[in-house]
């Protein structure tokens, strides 16, 4: 695990590559590696949806990518399973509305797991407060073709309105995120945007996460 923690993930978040081999249009370690030389700060790993790799393929894996990001000091978060992330001792989780509370995601992965929730509504994302996350991703910002359940788009209306309530939590926005409307994400309040086809199926996956970190770093300057 690396030494990460609430008071730290803040910038962390402000290139936040999520993937899993559905995803790549080479090998997963070859995405990553390009993405964490293009300059990704944070990793989640999100093996789901049809084809995805299920038990030891997807532990293997999981293992290999987790090796990588800490070779890079790359947090390296896991989508939804609990137990893969306990099992290969992950930096924390990222979970849905449908998965268990942070709480109970807390009270079996320990005080210094990072705990991430979607969230959709202003209730979730106080709720989410309440149950101990570490930072929430507001979503789906754009239209996206990367989740199959996804909710109805909201734009970043959510994060100014967690922004103009004083909620302080580190947020993330998701969602059809490309370069060219990251920036309006930023301007929300957002520390950060996630990000998976824009990048893993990028032609270049090193200068698309270069070209990102570019435009998110330009627009954090002027947001203050
Ligand atoms: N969660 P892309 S949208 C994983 O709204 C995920 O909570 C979302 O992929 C949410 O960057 C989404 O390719 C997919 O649009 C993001």
């Amino acid at each position: 695990m690396l030494a990460i923690n609430s008071d730290t993930i803040r910038p962390s978040l402000k290139l936040y590559f999520i993937m899993g081999s559905i995803n790549c249009l080479k090998s997963p370690v070859e995405v990553l590696s390009e993405a964490i030389t293009g300059g990704i700060t944070l990793f989640q790993f999100r093996e789901k949806g049809p084809g995805a790799l299920m038990g030891q393929a997807k532990l293997e894996l999981a293992k290999k990518l987790q090796k990588l990001c800490w070779e890079h000091n790359i947090p390296f978060i896991i989508n939804d399973d609990i137990s893969l992330a306990i099992a290969i001792g992950a930096d924390g989780v990222h979970i849905g509305q449908d998965d268990e509370p942070a709480s109970s995601m807390r009270a079996r992965l320990g005080p210094n797991a990072i705990i991430g929730v979607s969230a959709h509504t202003l209730e979730e994302a106080q709720q989410a407060l309440l149950d101990g996350a570490n930072y929430l991703g507001i979503g789906p910002i754009f239209p996206t073709q990367s989740k199959d359940d996804a909710k109805e788009v909201q734009g970043t209306s959510l994060i100014e309105e967690l922004r103009a309530k004083g909620i302080q939590i580190p947020l993330v926005g998701i969602g059809g995120i490309k370069i060219d409307n990251a920036a309006s994400v930023i301007h929300a309040g957002a520390d950060g945007v996630s990000v998976i086809s824009a990048i893993a199926g990028a032609d270049s996956v090193r200068d698309a996460a270069t070209r990102f970190i570019r435009e998110i770093e330009m627009n954090k300057l002027k947001s203050f």
